[in-house]
């Protein structure tokens, strides 16, 4: 959390500011694209400006949203701008090919809720407790002023279904609940944005959890399990890398489990690692020992190599982790 000043003076960039550049992460979620969605709505509602740059291709489960078909690629973007605001983003880096274009704003405003966060903006809102950054930005448009409207209330929506697992993570919050009602009555239909969002599956995504599914190894002891998905994985059944969103919730839900971890070779030797945890463990400092970072429940690294060099020391890490917290006092 940061002081009521920065909160203030965010606001006040806001407010004087015309032009204004929205930038969400690479590999973008429904948090980062809900909140700039409904953020870029609001600024253009106050008569400003709000360029949304995607350094990715949106994933087809948000392309529902109203106005997913306005963000733009990074290549065709030209400032100046009185503002850039990062949305989700823990590091300047999250921001992929984009992140040269704040170079063309003034002013940096980073707002997001990862524990980690590197604090890279000239301006930054780190609310480590909000469940997703679209609460922050809820909070946002309405202390512009800005009324919400339909098309808002949905990319809210999605910010916070995704971001919570439903509602169902530990992340869940009174507030969460009371937003995402405020949604619902403007017009919000919550089984719209479920299908979308979590139904609307390719083949070979199920295809991948099958194999996900049969590479599953639980540690003795049973409080840790892991899966894989190597390039043959992927070719076996037609599938990419972004058909593999997701997968690590399956040994989570594994009953005893406390730590879970998918390995997803994304290239030929390129590891993205997806860490989870139930109820104790930080596995956020599990992944910052291998470069990466995020949240206390949900965290992730990419490692290079063969999976037999790559995966004994992060297991190994979660072990430990796994150990000292058997010994701290309940
Ligand atoms: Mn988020």
């Amino acid at each position: 959390m940061t002081g009521a000043g920065e909160w203030r003076r965010i606001l006040d960039t806001l407010r004087d500011g015309r032009r204004f550049l929205l930038l969400l992460h690479v590999k973008p979620d429904g948090d980062s694209i809900g909140s700039s969605l409904a953020l870029g709505r609001a600024l253009q509602k106050l008569g400003k400006e709000a360029v949304l740059v995607c350094p990715d291709e949106l994933p087809e489960s948000l392309r529902f949203l109203p106005g997913s078909d306005s963000f733009v690629r990074p290549e065709a973007v030209s400032g100046p701008f009185d503002a850039a605001v990062f949305l989700d983003c823990g590091d300047l880096e999250r921001a992929g090919p984009a992140r040269p274009l704040a170079d063309l704003a003034t002013v940096r405003i980073n707002i997001d809720h990862h524990l980690s966060n590197a604090r890279f903006g000239d301006l930054n809102w780190i609310e480590a407790d909000a469940a997703a950054v679209g609460e922050i930005t809820y909070r946002l448009i309405r202390e512009l002023g800005v009324a919400l409207d339909r098309d808002m209330a949905y990319a809210l929506y999605a910010s916070l279904v995704t971001d919570t697992g439903s509602f169902a993570y530990q992340n869940t919050t009174p507030a969460t609940h009371r937003i995402a009602a405020e949604l619902l009555e403007l017009g919000v239909r919550p089984q719209v944005v479920a299908r979308e969002v979590w139904e609307n599956r390719p083949e070979p995504a199920l295809r991948l959890l099958g194999r996900a599914l049969e590479n599953l190894v639980v540690d003795p002891g049973g409080r840790l399990a892991w899966t894989r998905l190597g390039q043959e994985d992927f070719q076996r059944v037609g599938a990419g890398p972004q058909h593999a969103e997701g997968v690590v919730g399956y040994p989570r839900s594994l009953r005893g489990v406390e730590v879970a971890v998918a390995f997803i070779e994304a290239e030929p030797g390129v590891w993205r690692v997806s860490l989870r945890s139930n109820e104790r463990v930080d596995v956020s400092r599990v992944a910052a020992r291998f470069g990466g970072g995020g949240h206390a429940r949900a965290a992730g690294a990419t490692l290079s190599g063969r999976f037999e060099e790559v995966a004994p020391p992060l297991l190994d890490a979660c072990r430990a982790a796994l150990d000292e917290d058997g010994r701290a006092p309940a």
